[in-house]
């Protein structure tokens, strides 16, 4: 076999997807791994970064052969990913490749939501938004229009290319809290800026558990840290609401009821204090609130009265504790399910109190992690330009989409990009009616013909990750990673930065910055990781290589609070002391868990046939509510509330718990039978009791038979 070796590219990526051409000085990033002929043909390998909203951020070996992408694999060299990847990325190329690949720019010609669409040109497209945004802003003022995006990928520069744009233009901003700002704030509320346990750290624990978290689908490489500890003796406890396939794995599983994990901790809590586990010298050296905390709300929760509140057992509360107290290294990865309720930031306040209360911070092995601070490693505004922010805009939530297209008519343009609101967003129906309206002038940018492109005037097609430049990190490990161009645009399609730069020529925005090209913002992200606290291999960073993000050693007992000490009491806040916050009443209606599904991340994936073609909006029901309402196995039931209803197939299974119904994965409308009505016509706008975040897991509905 001929080996060819490449030298480095003069003039950056071998496909410019930057609208201006930029000279770079960066070295050569195609991979270390070795170049190799197939077929006669020269294939070359390049390193890059899995872009989707995932907290693992994979590092990837990508073979391209005559500017296809043909295979994808893990990279080895990755601190965390370690050379493995998820059933969806093993086959990444059928998603850059798909037949479902928007390639033009594409012009409504039927009913909005009919699908269609006539192909259009790039210049038409871009002269018409332009054209019609110029008269809604002499009319209507620049707040008329709203930009809806959320992490679609994961990539600074691609993530927040248009902020700028619309800041400039005194846009409508949005609120971007779909995901789990909830857990964010609860975590905020005790530790500050402290920085979240690296993952690699639980090979050293005794006692892991995995709270909230389907690792499975959606954290699968922490499993590698899991599985090194358990091989030297650690026990694995899971808490969720239901046995998924992550609780296989684990030694003990415990389920909670939903929304009720405060509780649970308090009464663990009781328990550490009754039985003399709690690390007193650490308490009274490093935390503030505990002896308020001990008198004032823990003797309310005994493993009884925690028992009626959650459903998990009192000896089962009393085990948890004392496995937590008497681990000497307890390790918590914590997910975010436990987040998405009314109460979700207080629920997460309570679990961030737990590893101060057994001295767990600072211990090899111990520690808690719910979502790395590796972001922090760039700069993010050389991309963002929060400096182009006009003061007194309207601030749109993202969870209250459907409410803030239907209550009034004062948006009059939604430009959608890296999301796909129409299936993800809460209350479905609501956002349906929304993105009907004649006088909503709707653009959306994306690679496939998803639920809210039906709904676009206008679509125009997206790059995939393998087609632009990007500066990505992790929000479940300390790895950062540059990932260029690899193969041209598929078709016409254009980056988000590309469009960034196309609107803001088309509207007559004459600014350096968007002169400047992908590559360029790379480099300047790359160069502002100078801030993190130890020295971060820029050399290798830009090369397009995993980039450990090295960790101070007493990283975790820096407490980054006004106090320096973690706030059990926080004076700050409304609430000083934290308190289980019991939501509505059980009103005898069935809660409903809609969690994360392995084969697809979020709506993303549902373009992949394969990954889609088995059952879909199954429904786990448990035998006893089965026997309550006559179900047989496979049967269709309907679950409905006030906000609409959806149709799924009946799983009989005790992996859930009476009183609750759990259904996995957000699918397009195309691939649900009947009405094509998702999981989210049942889920709510209402929003978090901090941070503003979505409730998707608060959600009771009323269950009937189809057969009957
Ligand atoms: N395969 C796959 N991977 C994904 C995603 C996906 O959809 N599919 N989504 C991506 C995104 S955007 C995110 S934010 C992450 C999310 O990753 P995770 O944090 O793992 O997922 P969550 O959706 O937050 O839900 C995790 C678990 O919380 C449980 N849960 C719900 N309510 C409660 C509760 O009250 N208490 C407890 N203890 N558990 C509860 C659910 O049953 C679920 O098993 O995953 C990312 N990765
Ligand atoms: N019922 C229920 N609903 C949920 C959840 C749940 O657990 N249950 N999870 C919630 C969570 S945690 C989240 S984070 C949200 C996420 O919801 P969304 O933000 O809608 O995320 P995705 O469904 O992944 O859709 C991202 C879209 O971006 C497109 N895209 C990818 N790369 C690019 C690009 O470079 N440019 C452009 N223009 N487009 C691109 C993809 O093709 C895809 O259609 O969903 C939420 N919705
Ligand atoms: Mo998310």
């Amino acid at each position: 076999m001929r080996r060819l070796l490449f030298s480095p590219i003069p003039g950056g990526p071998p496909f410019g997807t930057a609208p201006t051409n930029h000279e770079s000085r960066t070295t050569n990033h195609e991979s270390r791994a070795t170049n190799h002929e197939t077929r006669g043909d020269i294939m070359k390998t390049y390193t890059s970064v899995c872009p989707y909203d995932c907290p693992d951020a994979c590092g990837l070996v990508v073979s391209v052969d005559d500017g296809r992408v043909v295979s994808v694999a893990g990279d080895g060299a990755h601190p965390f990913t370690r050379g493995t990847l998820c059933p969806k990325m093993a086959h990444y190329e059928r998603t850059v490749h798909s037949p479902r690949r928007l390639t033009t720019p594409l012009k409504r010609t039927g009913p909005k939501g009919s699908g269609q669409f006539a192909p259009i040109s790039w210049d038409q497209a871009l002269a018409e938004i332009a054209e019609r945004w110029k008269a809604i802003i002499a009319d209507c003022g620049a707040e008329a229009i709203l930009p809806y995006s959320y992490a679609g990928t994961m990539g600074i520069v691609q993530h927040d290319a248009l902020h700028g744009l619309f800041y400039r233009l005194g846009a409508s901003e949005l609120d971007r809290t779909i995901c789990a700002p909830a857990k964010g704030q609860g975590f905020k509320d005790v530790m500050g800026s402290t920085m979240p346990t690296a993952p690699q750290e639980a090979q050293d624990s005794d006692c892991i558990f995995l709270w909230s978290l389907h690792m499975v689908a959606t954290n699968i490489h922490f499993r590698h840290d899991v599985e090194a500890a358990r091989r030297k003796g650690a026990v694995v406890w899971c808490i969720d609401t239901y046995r998924h396939k992550t609780a296989d794995l684990a030694d003990h599983f415990v389920a909670v009821r939903p929304g009720t994990d405060g509780a649970l901790v308090l009464g663990m809590m009781h328990v550490l204090d009754r039985d003399g586990l709690a690390d007193e010298a650490f308490l009274a050296a490093n935390v503030l609130g505990w002896d308020e905390l001990k008198v004032q709300v823990l003797p309310k929760y005994t493993p009884e009265a925690v028992q009626a509140i959650t459903g998990v057992p009192a000896a089962t509360v009393v085990a948890l504790a004392q496995a937590y107290g008497q681990a000497r290294a307890p390790f918590i990865r914590l997910g975010s399910g436990q987040s998405r309720y009314r109460n979700g930031a207080m629920t997460t306040r309570l679990i961030t109190c737990l590893p101060a209360v057994v001295g767990a911070w600072g211990k090899k092995g111990a520690g808690l992690l719910t979502s790395a601070s590796a972001s922090k490693a760039y700069n993010k505004e050389i991309v963002t330009h929060s400096d182009w922010k006009q003061p007194g805009k309207r601030i749109v939530n993202m969870c209250c989409l459907g409410r803030a297209l239907t209550e009034d008519d004062s948006i009059r343009s939604l430009f959608v990009y890296s999301s796909n609101p129409a299936c993800t967003a809460p209350d479905q129906n609501q956002v349906l009616k929304g993105l009907c309206r004649d006088d909503l002038f709707t653009i959306v940018h994306e690679r496939f013909m998803t639920d809210t492109a039906r709904y676009a005037d206008l679509v125009l097609p997206a790059t995939t990750s393998l087609e632009h430049d990007d500066a990505y990190y992790s929000y479940g490990n300390y790895t950062i990673q540059c990932g260029y161009a690899a193969i041209p645009p598929v078709g016409q399609s254009r980056s988000n930065w590309r469009i960034a730069c196309d609107l803001a020529h088309a509207l007559g925005i004459d600014d350096e910055f968007y002169n400047r090209s992908e590559r360029d913002l790379v480099e300047a992200l790359a160069a502002s990781t100078t801030k993190w606290p130890l020295p971060v291999d820029r050399q290798r960073l830009l090369q397009g290589l995993p980039t450990p993000l090295p960790l101070p050693d007493d990283y975790q007992t820096r407490f980054g609070t006004p106090s320096g000490k973690i706030e059990i009491r926080n004076e700050a806040l409304a609430q000083p002391l934290p308190d289980y916050m019991p939501l509505a009443e059980d009103d005898g209606t069935l809660a409903f868990v809609n969690g994360p599904d392995m084969r697809i991340l979020d709506s993303s994936f549902n373009e992949r046939d394969e990954l889609t073609a088995g059952h879909i909006m199954d429904l786990f029901v448990h035998p006893d509510d089965a026997a309550r309402y006559g179900l047989t196995e496979g049967q269709t039931v309907t679950l409905a509330n006030e906000r609409g209803q959806a149709d799924f197939t009946v799983v009989i299974s005790d992996r859930t718990v009476p009183g609750q119904v759990v259904s996995e994965g957000v699918w397009w409308r195309e691939r649900v039978k009947g009405q094509g009505a998702s999981v989210n016509v049942l889920t709510s706008q209402r929003l978090t009791d901090e941070g503003a975040g979505s409730t998707f897991y608060d959600v009771r509905v009323h269950l009937t038979s189809k057969n009957t």
